[in-house]
């Protein structure tokens, strides 16, 4: 079973639930599932200790880490349709990218999870990025999905997103599910030109330079790339590592919008009562990883915080620890 279906199970029996559970008990459980775009283990959950990742470090440290995570797919839309309906591409319909040429949906009579859980009286949302269809199976009460950058990497504006769905959930007073996609980690143009303005994994875009635009809660954090960590997979050129300190400070800018998140979250008066997923799409976007079937393609960052299993907290499922940092001798990968 892959870790995705692990996640929807989790998800719909600890909302579906509810139903039965609220005849016995006002208590309200939640979801919140934050998924990253083509994003690594660049946490210190996960031995790297460059990349700032202090909210996601919070995370890890009130859930569990996963070690053995992985995608059903190293691809994103098929990725996504198996995540949010718990069914393998070959059954959801979802064989490949859902936009442009490639055209791919999934079949009309598929259930998935927000749909289902929406069934049961919870109230859904997503923030981000969608790339699966049709709209009839892949439905939310709460739909922002555009415009794509704003949605999924100006954490300002997302974060005035969830505080609204938040506040959407407490009036109608029922259970929740949010699904806050990021496009943090996925690169940007491949056009020259707005490669240079923008950087390569836009990390410069919102950055407040000139003509950059400024995402006002973002303190941007930029990377020495003689200091980066070159994956095992990765030649070690000076290329690649201006590539990984570009995705550093695009992936700590994911990062602030989690500490963001989590804010809202508090404020909103449900710290304690939800459930709080992180993992990511499929592999990094380098040769080797994104869309290939080993490891660095099909191995993913996730971490599951529940509010109600504290004796898990800080524990890492799976562990062998250190042995992967002792093989490849290069500090970063899975414990
Ligand atoms: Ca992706």
């Amino acid at each position: 079973m892959s870790s995705v279906s692990i996640l929807l199970i989790l998800c719909t029996l600890l909302l579906a639930g509810q139903s039965i559970e609220s005849a016995r008990s006002k208590a309200k459980k939640n979801a919140i599932l934050i998924f990253a775009d083509d994003a690594g283990f660049m946490q210190s959950a996960y031995n790297n200790s460059v990349c700032d990742t202090p909210n996601l470090d919070k995370l890890a440290a009130r859930g569990l880490v996963i070690n053995r995570g992985y995608t059903s797919v190293s691809s994103c839309s098929p990725s996504r349709s198996v995540l949010l309906t718990g069914l393998p591409q070959h059954q959801n319909g979802m064989y490949g990218l859902q936009h442009s040429v490639h055209h791919f949906q999934s079949f009309y009579n598929v259930k998935s999870l927000p749909v289902i859980l929406r069934n049961n009286g919870v109230y859904t949302g997503i923030i981000g990025k969608y790339h699966v269809a049709p709209r009839s199976v892949y439905d939310f009460d709460y739909f922002k999905t555009g415009p794509i950058q704003q949605v999924g990497r100006n954490i300002t504006y997302m974060r005035q997103l969830v505080r609204t769905f938040l506040r959407n959930a407490n009036e109608r007073d029922t259970p929740f599910f949010l699904y806050i996609a990021f496009f943090d980690t996925h690169r940007g143009s491949w056009k020259p030109e707005d490669q240079r303005k923008n950087g390569p994994f836009l990390n410069l875009w919102g950055d407040g330079g000139k003509g950059h635009g400024r995402i006002p809660d973002w303190k941007p954090h930029v990377y020495d790339p003689d200091k980066v960590l070159v994956p095992y997979f990765l030649p070690d050129t000076r290329a690649a590592r201006e590539d990984i300190a570009a995705m550093y400070t695009s992936f700590n800018r994911m990062d602030q919008g989690i500490g963001l998140f989590m804010e809202e979250l508090k404020a909103s008066g449900h710290l304690d009562d939800t459930l709080v997923m992180f993992t990511a799409d499929n592999g990094i976007p380098f040769p080797n990883a994104k869309t290939n079937l080993y490891e660095p393609g099909q191995g993913e960052p996730m971490m599951i915080s529940s509010p109600h299993h504290t004796k898990s907290w800080g524990k890492v499922g799976n562990s062998r620890a250190g042995a992967r940092k002792e093989i490849t001798g290069l500090g970063q990968g899975r414990r």
